[in-house]
């Protein structure tokens, strides 16, 4: 039985969101919104199936995979680069790498306590957020 991740979760922390959004090439005037966002992290999961949706004010991401199948993730809103992801599970943490023009991009979840933590990844920077249940 794999952690489930299921539920609804609001964003805590978020330690160097702007490295991880200027590593991505986005605007200033963007990341000025972007950096004042408490997102939530609606989390589907049956299995190995995710259904995650980020939602925020001012954007919305939906990301739907299964762990182990490759995809093709277009990243719309965001930095709308398109890449391949591939999501692993490493013991408990889920893992995904994101194949694509951008070096060292891919971002990590797992569960801490009654905490649901984030890494995002690219290039040379990390950030980390931490999410608590609604
Ligand atoms: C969707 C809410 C954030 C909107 C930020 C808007 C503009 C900034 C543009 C690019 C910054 C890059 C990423 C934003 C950070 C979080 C969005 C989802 C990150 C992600 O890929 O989460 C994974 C793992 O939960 C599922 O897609």
């Amino acid at each position: 039985m794999p952690v489930d991740f299921s539920g609804t979760w609001n964003l805590v922390s978020n330690d160097n969101f702007e490295g991880y959004m200027v590593a991505l090439g986005i605007d200033f005037a963007t990341r000025k919104i972007a950096k004042m966002l408490k997102p939530q992290k609606v989390i589907k999961q049956d299995g190995d199936s995710f259904h995650v949706h980020t939602t925020s004010s001012f954007r919305d991401y939906l990301l739907e995979f299964k762990v182990g199948e490759e995809f093709e993730e277009d990243n719309k809103g965001l930095d709308n680069r398109k890449c391949k992801s591939l999501v692993t599970w490493e013991n408990d943490k889920l893992v995904c790498v994101q194949t694509g023009e951008k070096k060292n991009r891919g971002w990590t979840h797992w569960l801490e306590g009654d905490d649901l933590h984030l890494e995002l990844r690219c290039e040379n920077q990390v950030c980390r957020q931490v999410f608590k249940r609604a």
